[in-house]
């Protein structure tokens, strides 16, 4: 149907692949082979529509976005690209015509993971829209040599092992030597006088070469292939024999090293800050090479700086390159000979910055000492930056200096990266509505009285694509025969299946679908853990990055009390419930470690006891991924989105989840609120403390977890649980972190920060509503296919639209070939 595919070209593309780059003919390849030489047939096909795609961006002279992001969790490519032209069918039929089935080799491309959890994969599922719906757009980021670790468990415990996602080549990207770009770090600043004028120069610096390196971003059917940009480093200077001097030795030594070291990895951490000087060059490394480039190729085709703003727009994936908004000033004051004021009104119109969480500990604020050192230039406009806000500060609020000590850029010896943020552009959004609010009312609030133009919402989403059509070709399949393909690029039609939610028949239909799927993840979890569970129990899932926040504590601990309930009654009756995890902890995240073990210890004893019948498993899905996630969502009964109301920005999990025909069990945190706004609260599990409540409890210092571990026995009991050694017979110390946590005053946190035990008898019961519910069939998968024809608003086609219209103002772009 579209794009240039054809059968018999693709087959002869493979095996001419597999000749030029193996030597070898199909029925000698392996499986990975066979996968490289497929993916190279699949570039073979997009290539004359990428070449395209940037001619007619040039001739039409289009504004472009760059999203500026140090991560992008793009998961496989090749499915996903093969779907997008249309074609699985076909290449499913050549691959076995040729001995291959298309999953077993989808299977063998790793899982490239240059990001941590949500704001990674949104920026993923904001590429595909972008391009699915034809808007010029680049992401611009790192291409790490490992990206996000891969998490074995040994003994419970969670193990990192780097991820060499790239050893075996990666046939989908491109290497762009033409456009290697020179980023200077350290050194210091030269002032020199030229014609009257002051001019700045950054002297006895080392420096880095970026290469950048392009992966192609492939729109649904429509010919429009963007581009991913990922920029590598190398060495500038190779040594140069016939130099004695010690000193150049030296520095060609540490630039190599430099070099090497400022893409080796991508940091672990998810929601916190470590102040750690190599991220430092990180963020200035992609944002030097990206801005450099995208204000060069603008020049090449236009001579008025001046209007900059007019054909670009960078958008700030949280405050991670918020050194663009300085490094911009720098390109036009110091390279382009530009006034302060006219540098200024460039960039304040170019850039824009989203706000992805509100938690303290992940608010990025570098010590002068650093940033000064590292970046010199870049500091002192910082510096300037800051002199002049913070006049019009006190212009504002005059002797006010409580607006100064908040709301500064440099305060307290610190650079403030959300404040140099939020000034240096013209936007700031949160990503859900409760999110934004907050952030109005409490976070930003005196930002946002100052300049309430600029804050705005921008509800996040997921892309369809991959998270239906890809991930669960069942159901896909199911929707498509009931209403048509058009929820492919149009998700708010998935409406139409409410009229089939009452029909019997239909939700026999959705039900066996469900259950397929479900075999699926069985089949996933013997093979992976060696654990047997049962398709028709409950599937109760928790999929997401550990943090205390997000609250798998509590999750584990209602296990634990379930449990305890089937000890004292082994005929109790309810319905046979499977909890599933999946969940990587930061490396140095202590408790969330800590909180894997125990999860992998409740299973170890729950799973191995047939007094209960087999009523609870217990699994935890090691080495929780993109391409795990497709099979995990599909298979959901029971989507857990249980976070400390407040605490959750948005969330993107949640609506996955509901794409796939999962019920929420949720706070009302993030853009839960607006889930359940869609579906109704009658299709849903709603419990807990609201946000509003928790703030409250907050300004008062808290609340007293040991009233409920005094009167509650149920809590009490399996909070002892933790240190007598029921779960850990070995160590019966092993949990006492755990357990402080919830009842001890820690230095610096109050006991039971998260709520957990106050929320706990609350969800208690959305637990036993649940198991209620599960017995009427009917009533089950009335509901799960409502929250299936309610997901619409939740499609990223949707959230890239209203950033269009509200923050980037570009024009659509056909293709034709
Ligand atoms: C910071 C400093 C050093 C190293 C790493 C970081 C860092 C990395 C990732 C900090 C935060 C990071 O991600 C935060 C994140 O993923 N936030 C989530 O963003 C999603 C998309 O908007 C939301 O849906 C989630 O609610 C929010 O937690």
């Amino acid at each position: 149907m579209s794009m240039g595919f054809d059968k018999e070209t693709f087959k002869k593309s493979v095996l001419f692949n597999m000749k030029n780059v193996f030597r070898k003919t199909v029925d000698e390849a392996t499986k990975e082979q066979m996968y490289q030489a497929v993916a190279y047939a699949v570039k073979d096909v997009i290539i004359d529509e990428w070449i395209a795609t940037h001619k007619e961006y040039e001739k039409q002279d289009v504004k472009t976005l760059y999203y500026l992001s140090m991560e992008f969790l793009m998961g496989r490519a090749l499915g996903n690209s093969i779907i997008s032209f249309m074609a699985q069918p076909d290449v499913k039929d050549v691959l076995e015509e040729l001995g291959f089935d298309l999953n077993a080799i989808e299977d063998q491309e790793p899982d490239p993971a240059l990001g941590n959890g949500g704001l990674g994969r949104l920026a993923a599922c904001f590429l595909d829209s972008l391009a699915t719906l034809g808007y010029p757009a680049y992401g611009c980021g790192i291409r790490y040599r490992y990206g996000m670790f891969k998490q074995k468990i040994e003994n419970g415990y969670q193990v990192e092992i780097p991820d060499d996602w790239l050893k075996n080549g990666y046939p989908f990207e491109i290497r762009r030597a033409e456009y290697a770009t020179e980023v200077k770090f350290g050194g210091y600043v030269k002032v020199v006088r030229e014609n009257g004028r002051e001019r700045f120069v950054q002297e006895g610096y080392q420096s880095v070469l970026a290469v950048p390196y392009d992966m192609p971003i492939i729109g649904y059917g429509n010919n429009v292939v963007n581009t991913l940009r990922i920029w590598d480093a190398q060495a500038i200077n190779t040594f140069s024999l016939d130099s004695f001097d010690k000193g150049d030795y030296q520095k060609a030594v540490e630039q190599e090293n430099l070099a090497k070291t400022i893409v080796e990895v991508l940091y672990p951490n998810d929601n916190h800050y470590a102040g750690k000087e190599l991220r430092l060059k990180q963020q200035y490394f992609f944002i030097s090479a990206s801005v450099q480039r995208a204000v060069k190729k603008y020049m090449e085709n236009h001579d008025d700086i001046h209007k900059f703003y007019e054909k670009n727009v960078f958008q700030l994936n949280d405050t991670h390159p918020t050194v663009a908004v300085p490094e911009l000033m720098r390109i036009l004051l110091d390279d382009y000979g530009l006034s302060w004021e006219e540098a200024w009104e460039i960039t304040t119109r170019t850039c824009a910055y989203t706000n992805h969480t509100i938690m303290s500990e992940a608010l990025e604020k570098w010590p002068i000492e650093l940033f000064s050192r590292l970046l010199p230039r870049i500091y002192q406009i910082v510096e300037e930056i800051n002199r002049r806000f913070q006049l019009k500060i006190s212009q504002m609020y005059p002797g006010n200096q409580d607006k100064v000590r908040k709301m500064a850029i440099v305060y307290d010896g610190q650079v403030r990266m959300a404040n140099l943020a939020i000034v240096g552009g013209f936007s700031v959004n949160g990503v859900a509505r409760l999110h934004t609010e907050i952030l109005k009312n409490q976070e930003l609030k005196d930002f946002y009285e100052m300049m309430p133009e600029k804050f705005n919402n921008k509800t996040n989403g997921i892309t369809q694509r991959r998270f239906l059509l890809h991930g669960n070709p069942l159901l896909s399949e199911w929707v498509t025969k009931k209403i048509g393909n058009d929820w492919i690029t149009n998700l708010p039609h998935i409406h139409r299946l409410a009229v089939y939610a009452d029909d019997p028949k239909c939700q026999q239909e959705f039900m066996d679908i469900k259950y397929q799927n479900k075999v699926r993840l069985a089949r996933y979890i013997k093979e992976h853990n060696g654990i047997e569970v049962d398709p028709r129990s409950i599937f109760d899932v928790q999929v997401k990055r550990l943090h205390e926040y997000k609250r798998q504590l509590m999750n584990i601990l209602h296990v634990m009390y379930l449990y305890n309930q089937l000890k004292d009654n082994p005929n109790l009756d309810m319905v046979p419930r499977t909890f599933i995890f999946g969940a990587k902890a930061a490396a140095g995240y202590r408790r969330a470690k800590l909180t894997i073990k125990l999860i992998n210890s409740v299973a170890e004893v729950i799973n191995n006891d047939r007094s209960i019948g087999g009523k609870i498993k217990v699994v935890f899905i090691e080495d929780y991924k993109v391409s795990n996630a497709e099979i995990i969502f599909a298979a959901a009964d029971v989507s857990e989105q249980i976070s400390t109301a407040s605490k959750e920005a948005s969330g993107t999990g949640n609506m996955k989840f509901m794409l796939n025909g999962a019920l929420t069990l949720g706070t009302m945190d993030g853009a839960n609120v607006e889930i359940v706004e869609e579906v109704g609260a009658e299709n849903a599990f709603i419990f807990g403390l609201s946000s509003d409540e928790v703030i409250r409890y907050e300004r008062d210092g808290g609340y007293d977890p040991m009233e409920i571990f005094n009167n509650n026995y149920e809590i009490r009991r399996v909070l002892m649980q933790l240190i007598n050694g029921y779960y850990s017979p070995q160590d019966p110390e092993l949990f006492r972190d755990i357990y402080n946590s919830l009842l001890n005053t820690m230095s610096s946190d109050r006991a039971d920060t998260y709520f957990i035990l106050k929320d706990l008898p609350s969800y208690g019961e959305a637990q036993k509503r649940i198991d209620q519910a599960y017995r009427d069939e009917s009533w089950w998968a009335k509901a799960a296919i409502l929250n299936v024809a309610s997901s619409g608003k939740f499609t990223s086609d949707r959230t890239i639209l209203e950033y269009v219209r509200d923050i980037w103002h570009l024009e659509k772009v056909n293709v034709e070939l």
